[in-house]
């Protein structure tokens, strides 16, 4: 008989947005690169994102993360984030949930730290107050106006920027398409646009550099608190969108607002997420034109620690997924197979 397999985590969620991470129990990935970590943990390991983060465990808006060696020495620690679906390169509101977490698990305090991800270093300021600054990954607008024409909706244009995942940035809307408020009573038709933009940005070719595939789509209104810049929604890989304003989807807005000239480098810029949660953003111009160092502030609330029971007898232990957007990536309800204990 198998033994049982336990994961220890901890969850807390930013602005709304919950974090999952694996503090112990986790897949052996063994040393390298942390983009080369994350091609043995898909190879590998899948059927542990799929425990931690499907249902019965998890749900589709669920991020996680497994804290591990940092392969960067100047780092005191590496995180490979994912969701329901894949992976990811960066996650700005993981990271300030993995920095709140490692705090109240007494394994850091008020400072800055360095953190390896698989696209690069970042650094996040944790505050006394609790709010941490994460200075993300070089950002960037790749192109801007890019018109997309989606079926039976006629033809988007928007900008394609990268702020550690890539990002489709919607400028404006089909002539004739009317479209609700950016409120969260709406969420499940701002989904279905984003679902059906990322398909034609996906079969038109456009993509992000090196053929990266654009998984994020970000639409853009006034914000509901006129202190504040703007408010977004943004469908994330898979089909849940994001609580929190997000944390590279405003690193990737603020990449935009520079290359327009519209946020000058330091000035600060307030970001409303669809439920109304907030990051502060600002940036520092980069080593190359067009090129920033984001930085964005917010604050991670933990919300429990628990350790997940990988029961072998059991055949949905490696959960199971039940939305239209996941079935066609991951696995349908059924008993998990081909996955090693
Ligand atoms: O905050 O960067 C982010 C993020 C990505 C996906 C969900 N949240």
């Amino acid at each position: 008989m198998l033994p049982m397999h336990t994961i220890d985590v901890i969850d807390s969620h930013t602005g709304g947005e919950p974090t999952r991470l694996i503090v112990s129990g986790g897949p052996e990935l063994g040393r390298g690169p942390l983009r080369e970590r994350v091609a043995r943990f898909r190879a590998d390991f899948d059927h542990i994102r799929r425990a931690v983060t499907l249902e019965p465990r998890g749900s589709d808006v669920l991020v996680g993360g497994l804290i591990c060696e940092p392969h960067d020495e100047t780092c005191s620690f590496g995180v490979i984030f994912f969701n329901n679906v894949d992976y990811l390169g960066m996650c700005g509101h993981g990271t300030i949930g993995l920095i709140n977490s490692l705090q109240h698990l007494g394994r850091i305090e008020p400072g800055v730290h360095s953190i390896d991800t698989p696209v690069g270093k970042v650094t996040a300021d944790l505050a006394p107050s609790g709010v941490v600054s994460v200075k993300n990954v070089k950002s960037y607008r790749l192109a801007a106006g890019v018109e997309v024409d989606v079926p039976g909706l006629g033809t988007f244009a928007g900008d394609v920027a990268y702020g550690g995942n890539w990002f489709y940035l919607v400028r404006s809307y089909p002539d004739g398409l009317s479209v609700p408020e950016l409120e969260v009573e709406h969420h499940a038709r701002w989904t279905e646009l984003g679902m059906r933009l990322r398909a034609s940005l996906a079969s038109s070719g456009i993509t992000g550099e090196g053929d990266a595939e654009i998984d994020h789509v970000e639409f853009f209104g006034a914000p509901a608190d006129p202190q504040h810049d703007s408010r977004n929604f943004v469908l994330c890989p898979g089909g849940a969108f994001d609580r929190s304003p997000c944390g590279t989807g405003t690193s990737a807005k603020l990449a935009c607002l520079a290359a327009d000239g519209v946020l000058g480098p330091g000035e600060s810029w307030a970001q409303e997420s669809i439920i109304g949660s907030v990051f502060t953003g600002s940036y520092q111009e980069g080593p190359e034109p067009g090129v920033i160092f984001p930085t964005v502030s917010g604050m991670a609330f933990v919300s429990a620690q628990a350790s997940l029971i990988i029961d072998p007898r059991d055949p949905l232990r490696h959960g199971f997924a039940v939305s239209s957007a996941v079935s066609s990536a991951g696995p349908s309800i059924g008993p998990s197979t081909g996955a090693p204990e």
